[in-house]
């Protein structure tokens, strides 16, 4: 039966950086279609608010604060999943941070920072979460990746350096644990009207022009466009599917733009 085949009923998910925003959508999926939705943060007010939107939703979602660059927090956070809900069996790197600012003025410290959280925490949270899934021959690792997993753009040479490295982090986890049955991809967004996106997107921001003349779909891509994404990834329609990162991006990747005009060229 098609539904059979996503259905999570029985699965426990770890979303990071689910609070709101891509995370928060996925969440919302992956609870709809069964899963158990452990969401972490690192800011213990938005899991609050955040466990009362997922309540309002339907999604009795366990919450924890930790933060995901920590070695010593994220080991105690998943044994503290594992103790009291399960063991993982579907891990969502969500967590993620973006500074746009040019290579000369960025001081390396802030470079850093960004790698730390888009580019070691997965390899952090990963490793930490793949050892029972390769006892349980069984599981399913997402890591969100970016159109900067392909692109590079000004001001964001941190971002794409982590995102890039994200996509080949990814490639590697699926080299080496996919003989266990675990399937490790990535997802690419496009651009996704959340909270990341609104400098750049609100209050008549040019760069809003670009993504539309960037995007054949003409239009910002929503949280829950990716949400349905990490369903398919997650589930077992998806169960030879390993090392790829499926974009998700309205086709910005296959077009090279267009000159808006009375007859678009
Ligand atoms: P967002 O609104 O900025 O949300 C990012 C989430 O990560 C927040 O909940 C944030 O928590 C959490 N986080 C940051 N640092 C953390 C840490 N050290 N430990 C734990 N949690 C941490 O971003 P988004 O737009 O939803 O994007 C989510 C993911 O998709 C990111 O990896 C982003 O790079 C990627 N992405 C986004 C787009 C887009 O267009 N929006 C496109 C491609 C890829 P706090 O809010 O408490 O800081
Ligand atoms: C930017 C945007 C992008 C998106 C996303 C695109 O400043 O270019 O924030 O990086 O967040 O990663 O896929």
């Amino acid at each position: 039966m098609i539904n059979e085949l996503f259905d999570l009923s029985g699965k426990v998910a770890l979303v990071t950086g689910g609070t709101h925003g891509i995370g928060m959508a996925v969440g919302m999926v992956l609870g709809k279609a069964g899963a158990k939705i452990c969401v972490n943060d690192i800011d213990e007010a938005k899991l609050e608010s955040a466990k009362a939107e997922y309540a309002a939703a339907g999604i009795d979602a366990y919450t924890l604060v930790f933060n995901v660059t920590s070695e010593e927090e994220v080991d105690a956070g998943i044994s503290k999943i594992e103790a009291e809900v399960g063991e993982i069996d579907i891990l969502v790197n969500n967590a993620g941070i973006i500074k746009r600012v040019p290579i000369l003025d960025m001081p390396v410290g802030e470079f850093k920072q960004v790698i730390d959280v888009d580019l070691i925490a997965p390899f952090i949270v990963g490793k930490r979460v793949a050892p029972n899934m390769i006892k349980k021959r069984a599981g399913k690792i997402i890591n969100m990746c970016s159109m900067m997993s392909q692109y590079g753009r000004r001001s964001v040479s941190a971002y794409a350096s982590a995102k890039g490295g994200l996509k080949l982090l990814t490639a590697n986890m699926c080299c080496e644990w996919a003989k266990y049955n675990i399937q490790v991809n990535g997802i690419g967004p496009g651009y996704i009207a959340t909270a990341q996106t609104a400098p750049i997107r609100e209050g008549g921001h040019p760069f809003n022009d670009l993504v539309m003349t960037r995007t054949p779909a003409n239009r910002w891509g929503e949280p829950e466009d990716i949400g349905n994404a990490a369903l398919f990834l997650a589930s077992k329609a998806a169960e030879f599917v390993n090392g790829h990162v499926l974009y998700v991006d309205g086709g910005i990747l296959a077009n090279f733009g267009y000159v808006k005009g009375e007859n678009d060229v």
